[in-house]
C-alpha cells in the first residue's frame, strides 16, 4: 500500500476509511518504560539531538501501540536556543527559557532563524526514522504556534496565568507583533524543512491558545497562526491543535489548517459543528479515562465514535497528552479498541 493511501492520511483529507485511524500526543514519553530506561542514560536534549536515538524512541512507541501514525521525537521548545535563549530541561519545574525576553529593543536583537543551519538536527531524525518506520506508516512533524511559543519565551517557562505575556501584548503590541512575525518566518523554514526530510503530515500545537479570550485570540493569535499555515502551504495536511479553544473554536478553525485538533472540554459532535463539514477532527478522549480499566475506556471511546458517526474526517486522539503516569497497557488498549470498535460501526 502506498503511504498516500494510509487511513490517517486518508482521514486527513476527508476520504472514507475502513476504520478510525489513531495516535496519541506524546505517544513517545515518560509513561513508557522503555522510554524511561532510555532517559535514565541521556538528558532529554541529547535524546533530541541524537538521531539514532529521536528515531528509535519514534519508532519503537509507534510499533508497540500499533498507532497510525508515528510523530518525531523532538520538542516545541528547541527553536529558542537558535533564538539565542538559554534551554533548559532538566529542574524540577519543567522546562525553563533562560535570559526571556521582555522589550521591544530585546525583540529586535533575536536573530532570524536558518533551520537548515541551527536545527538540521531535527531534519536528520526525520530522514532516519522515515527510512527506518514501516513504509506504509505516516510521520508527523510538528512545532509550537506562534502564539504558544511567544508566551513560553516570555513567561520563561511553562505558566497557569500568562500574567507578563498578557500585559505584554498589552503594553506593547507592536513589539508582540513583532516577534510573532519573527517566529512565523523561523517556523515556516522549520516546517517545511521538516517536509523535505521526509514528513508526511505536520501539527501545530497552540497548547496555551485557550488563556485568550476570543477578541485577545483574534487580535494576537489568529493572524500569525494563519501567516504560518500559508506560508508553509498544502503539499501536506496540517493539524492545528490547541487546548480551552471551545470559546473561539470557529476563528480557530480559520486559520486554515486541514485538520482541527480538540480537547475534552467539548463534545466532538458540537465541535465538528462549528468547524463545519469542510474540515477533518482530531480528539478528543480526556486522558484521565486511560487510568480507568479497558471496559472504561471503551465505553467512552464509544461515546466518542458515536458522534463522529461514520463521517469521513475523524482522527482518535485524546483531548491533550498523555499523562506520564498512565498505564501503558491501557494505551495500547485505547488503540485496539478504536480500530475494533469503528471497523463494526462501518460493518467492515
Ligand atoms: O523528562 C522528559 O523526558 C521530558 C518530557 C518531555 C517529552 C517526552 C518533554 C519536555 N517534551 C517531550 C516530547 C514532546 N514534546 C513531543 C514528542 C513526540 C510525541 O508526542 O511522542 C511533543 C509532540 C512535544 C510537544 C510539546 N512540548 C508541547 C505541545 C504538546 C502539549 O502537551 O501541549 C508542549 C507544551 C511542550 C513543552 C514541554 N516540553 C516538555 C514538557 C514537560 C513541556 C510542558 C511544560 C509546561 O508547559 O509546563
Amino acid at each position: 500500500m502506498m503511504r498516500t493511501d494510509s487511513v490517517f492520511l486518508k482521514a486527513c483529507r476527508r476520504e472514507p476509511v475502513p476504520y478510525t485511524p489513531v495516535w496519541i500526543m506524546r505517544q513517545a514519553g515518560r509513561y513508557m518504560k522503555s522510554y524511561r530506561d532510555i532517559r535514565s542514560k541521556v538528558s532529554f536534549m541529547e535524546l533530541c539531538k541524537n538521531k539514532e536515538l529521536a528515531s528509535e524512541v519514534t519508532v519503537r512507541a509507534a510499533e508497540q501501540l500499533g498507532v497510525d501514525a508515528a510523530i518525531i521525537f523532538s520538542d516545541i521548545l528547541l527553536i529558542a536556543e537558535p533564538m539565542g535563549l538559554k534551554l533548559e530541561y532538566d529542574t524540577p519545574q519543567g522546562p525553563a527559557i533562560r535570559g526571556g525576553i521582555s522589550t521591544k529593543e530585546q525583540v529586535d536583537r533575536i536573530p532570524e532563524v536558518r533551520p537548515e543551519e541551527t536545527l538540521a538536527f531535527v531534519a536528520d531524525a526525520v530522514r532516519l526514522t522515515r527510512a527506518r518506520l514501516k513504509p506504509d506508516l505516516p510521520l508527523i512533524g510538528f512545532c509550537g504556534a506562534p502564539f504558544t511559543l511567544g508566551a513560553y519565551l516570555i513567561e520563561g517557562g511553562g505558566s497557569k496565568q500568562f500574567v507578563r505575556t498578557k500585559q505584554w501584548i498589552k503594553d506593547d503590541a507592536g513589539a508582540w507583533h513583532a516577534l510573532m512575525e519573527k517566529l512565523v518566518r523561523g517556523l515556516a523554514g522549520y516546517l517545511k524543512m521538516q517536509v523535505a526530510a521526509g514528513a508526511d503530515a505536520l501539527q501545530i500545537f497552540d497548547s496555551w491558545a485557550g488563556c485568550l479570550s476570543p477578541q485577545e485570540y483574534r487580535d494576537y493569535a489568529l493572524p500569525h497562526s494563519q501567516a504560518l499555515i500559508r506560508a508553509v502551504g498544502n503539499k501536506v495536511p496540517i493539524i492545528y491543535f490547541g487546548t480551552g479553544t471551545a470559546p473561539f473554536l470557529k476563528e480557530f478553525a480559520s486559520a486554515g489548517a486541514d485538520v482541527i485538533g480538540v480537547d475534552s472540554q467539548i463534545g466532538l459532535n458540537a465541535a465538528w459543528d462549528i468547524i463545519g463539514p469542510q474540515k477533518a477532527i482530531q480528539g478528543n478522549l480526556d486522558p484521565q479515562i486511560l487510568f480507568s480499566t479497558p471496559e472504561l475506556i471503551e465505553q467512552e471511546v464509544k461515546k466518542i465514535l458515536d458522534q463522529a458517526d461514520g463521517r469521513p474526517g475523524h482522527i482518535f486522539n485524546l483531548g491533550h497528552g498523555i499523562l506520564p503516569a498512565t498505564p501503558e497497557e491501557n494505551a495500547s488498549a485505547l488503540v485496539e479498541i478504536v480500530h475494533r470498535l469503528s471497523r463494526t460501526a462501518s460493518g467492515k
